[in-house]
């Protein structure tokens, strides 16, 4: 897979994929990632990315033409553009398995308080990553290739990620290791039993619980 990602801060990026598992996902050619700071893009003589909105209020609007020459250079048949905006549509654990088939991403990071109503014409999918506001997509962008890049096929064990949070609409069972005793919380029996059948059970009711606790919601869906 390859990800191009636009932004204006393209050192917010510097050392965000270049630890532990993104990093040696990139080493063994299984995602490319590109930054891009589409101010080089732009036509104005100084640079400019941002201008006050039209019809007057506070702030800067980030103008089109930096962003759809940049996007235009990097986009190819087989590309997918996606908007990072808190009115996009709520990202889930499910879009990340349909993204990580995608061959190309192109992720837009907005910035600042706002963005020229016409660069949505360029993206597939508007996305936010929850009901809170952010400085800039940029954080969006880092977590969504994220949890895209650690679902592609060699960078985390198959197993591992089946298991996942989320996946059928359930959190996770609670795991335990070593010690078996540790000031005086002892690992639960069931566990160090070795009946592989009465563990997968136990897990099993483990997630049911611990969802109808903390995320009932999850199990209306
Ligand atoms: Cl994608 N951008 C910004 N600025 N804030 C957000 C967001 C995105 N998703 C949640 N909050």
């Amino acid at each position: 897979m390859k990800i191009d990602i636009l932004t204006i801060f393209p050192n917010m990026f510097t050392n965000i994929f270049t630890e532990s598992i993104i990093s040696s996902a990139q080493k063994k050619g299984i995602v490319e990632i590109n930054i891009h700071d589409f101010r080089k893009f732009s036509n104005d003589p100084h640079h400019k990315v941002d201008f006050p909105p039209f019809g007057g209020g506070r702030g800067m609007v980030l103008t089109p033409q930096p962003i759809f020459d940049c996007v235009l250079s990097l986009k190819k048949e087989d590309s997918y553009v996606i908007l990072l905006t808190p009115d996009g549509i709520q990202y889930k654990q499910k879009m990340a398995y349909d993204l990580s088939k995608k061959k190309h991403l192109i992720l837009i990071c907005g910035h600042y308080e706002g963005f020229d109503e016409r660069i949505r014409t360029l993206a597939d999918l508007e996305l936010s990553i929850g009901d809170y506001v952010l400085t800039g997509g940029e954080y969006a962008a880092m977590v969504v290739a994220d949890s895209i890049i650690r679902l592609l096929p060699g960078v985390i064990k198959e197993e591992s990620h089946l298991n996942d949070s989320f996946n059928n609409n359930l959190l996770d069972y609670p795991e335990y290791t070593k010690p078996r005793v540790y000031n005086n919380m002892e690992v639960p029996e069931v566990l160090l039993s070795g009946d592989h059948k009465k563990i997968a059970e136990y897990r099993l009711n483990e997630s049911i619980k611990r969802t109808k606790e903390r995320r009932p919601d999850l199990l209306d869906r």
